[in-house]
């Protein structure tokens, strides 16, 4: 190696072992973080987003520092700001004359075509590390999808739990007999005056000044600062992580698809943001989940219900991400053309739970699973809402959201764009389901058990609207073939009231 190693930490690779740093020599390296509009504004992000990012950014820079590092650190406001990774690596380059760059690989095929080019562009060597937070590499994925038909999670869950040995006995089986107790994790919650509510931590004078700047420079951008609560240290996002293993992970396996009005964490560890940031080593956490069942402090459908989460989907959903290709995005499989209703960014809507998911979303940046897969996920599914335009409200509005992981499980895992790549049926369903898993029902306006007129509970007739407009690419599902049947037993008289219904309903959106 000759001369200095220039090396980019984007705002997502805030871990202090990144692959990157790992095997360079701190002595001869200067780190460049860069705060660019580029990032700040290719969709508008959530302004706790960007807060969160920035801030955790600032810290991990003084974090570096203590370390040993020297840190090139460009604010967002700096005069000389170019915009773009691009444009403040040729600057960085001017200033530092390195002889290479090394990097980890970026999290988005936007990012990494970008890096691909540096090479060229600077005429400087670019070593592009692995990204090893992750527990599958590139090939291993691939190894395992290479001639299946169907790439189902669960089967690759299987795999990571024996790379991993996560919840295994001594002989490689897994603990319990069963491999997934996701069939003991569907009880609908109670009001619970003893719920644990994730730590709310004060911004300190770094935060503060992002949350002013974002304040000033971000005012066109969805969401509110006034509930800004995220942990943005490594030390903060551990203390949440421990808070969790404390008081919600007993009971997060009985409770992780419940939903109650004005509750919007539940059990759920609100920990998304700090391991896609780097913040927290998902691995780790898991190792600390398995410890906290081996130790009888809780339940074997909790821990494994957690593991899963973690080493299963978002793996998984990586693979597919990086294995479908930067044109995955366009994916329309169903043909819908609607566009998105303006009560997606203001939460001003008589559906209460709909009102609930995106007020509690535009608050916090924040949504628990279900929330996102069956609430506003199920509705812009079944309204036949353009996937593509669903994709970026999610990748806007929600502080975890990176493409890799949030295009699968919207365009993939929600709307059904990929065509089943990632979930073997739709994720549609009617009130029914949303009046069994949460108390929202009995505050709303609608009426869950009407199907028609202008009381009923929308998410009925657009249920089985949805089933009917596509009839000729769904009908063929097995997973489908009872609604079907329901739906051809129906009279000709009911079927046009129903469709009658959503069409009213969907001219008034
Ligand atoms: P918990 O319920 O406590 O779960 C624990 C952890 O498991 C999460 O922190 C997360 O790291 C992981 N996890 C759980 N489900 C998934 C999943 N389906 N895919 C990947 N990881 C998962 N998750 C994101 O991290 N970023 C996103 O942009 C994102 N977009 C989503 C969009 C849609 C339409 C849907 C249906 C889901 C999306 N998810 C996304 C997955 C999931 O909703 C969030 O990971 C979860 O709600 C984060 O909250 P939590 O940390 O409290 O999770
Ligand atoms: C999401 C985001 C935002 C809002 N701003 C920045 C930024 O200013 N600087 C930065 O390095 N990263 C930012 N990020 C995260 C990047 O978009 C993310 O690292 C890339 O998409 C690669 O996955
Ligand atoms: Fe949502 Fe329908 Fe229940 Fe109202 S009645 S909360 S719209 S499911």
């Amino acid at each position: 190696m000759t001369g200095k190693t220039l090396i980019p930490v984007l705002g997502d690779q805030l871990s202090m072992n990144l692959s990157s740093l790992r095997e360079a020599a701190q002595e001869n390296s200067v780190i460049l973080m860069m705060e660019v509009a580029g990032e700040t504004t290719y969709v508008k992000h959530h302004k706790a987003k960007i807060t969160f990012i920035l801030s955790a950014m600032r810290h991990h820079a003084e974090a570096l520092r203590g370390r040993g590092w020297t840190v090139d650190y460009i604010k967002l406001n700096d005069a000389e700001n170019r915009g773009s990774f691009s444009g403040e690596m040729a600057r960085a380059i001017e200033r530092h004359a390195p002889g290479q760059i090394a990097v980890t690989e970026a999290g988005e095929w936007r990012v990494r075509e970008m890096i691909e080019n540096w090479e060229d562009q600077f005429g400087l060597p670019v070593t592009i590390h692995a990204d090893d937070r992750f527990i599958a590499t590139h090939q291993e994925f691939a190894d395992w999808a290479e001639g299946k038909k169907e790439l189902r999670m669960e089967f690759f869950y299987r795999e990571m739990r024996h790379k991993t040995g996560l919840l295994l006995d001594e002989d490689g089986n897994p603990e319990g007999g069963k491999w997934n107790y996701d069939s003991e994790n569907r009880k609908p919650a109670q009001k619970d005056l003893l719920m644990p509510q994730p730590i709310r931590f004060q911004p300190d004078e770094i935060t503060r000044a992002v949350i002013n700047m974002v304040d000033e420079e971000f005012t066109d951008h969805p969401g509110s600062l006034s509930h800004f609560h995220f942990a943005v240290t490594h030390e903060e996002a551990m203390r949440q992580k421990r808070k969790f293993l404390d008081e919600a992970l007993a009971n997060f396996g009985d409770y992780q698809d419940a939903m109650l009005t004005d509750e919007p964490f539940l059990w759920h560890s609100v920990l998304s943001p700090y391991i896609n940031a780097g913040l927290l080593d998902p691995l780790h956490l898991c190792r600390d989940v398995e410890e906290r069942y081996r130790d009888g402090a809780v339940p074997l459908n909790a821990a494994e219900g957690f593991i899963r989460q973690i080493i299963g989907w978002r793996e998984y959903v990586r693979g597919i991400y990086w294995r479908e290709g930067p044109d995955y995005v366009e994916r329309n499989h169903l043909g819908a053309k609607r566009d998105l209703p303006d009560f997606y960014y203001t939460g001003d809507t008589d559906m209460h739970c709909m009102a609930q998911a995106i007020g509690q979303t535009l608050d916090h940046g924040y949504a628990h699973h279900i929330q996102r897969l069956m609430i506003t996920g199920n509705f812009a599914l079944i309204a036949g809402i353009d996937p593509k335009q669903v994709h970026e409200w999610y990748l806007e509005i929600y502080a975890d959201a990176y493409e890799w992981v949030e295009l699968p499980n919207t365009l993939g895992m929600s709307q059904y764009a990929d065509g089943g790549i990632l979930a073997s049926k739709p994720y549609a369903s009617s009130g029914n389901y949303i009046n069994k898993m949460s108390d929202y029902c009995g505050h709303c306006r609608y009426d869950v058990k009407q199907r028609t007129g202008e009381d009923a509970c929308p998410f009925n007739a657009l249920y089985w609207d949805f089933l009917a407009r596509n009839k000729d690419k769904l009908k063929g599902n097995n997973r489908l073939a009872m609604p079907y049947r329901n739906w051809a037993n129906r009279n000709v008289e009911e079927k046009k009231a129903l469709r009658k219904r959503a069409a009213d309903f969907l001219s008034g959106l």
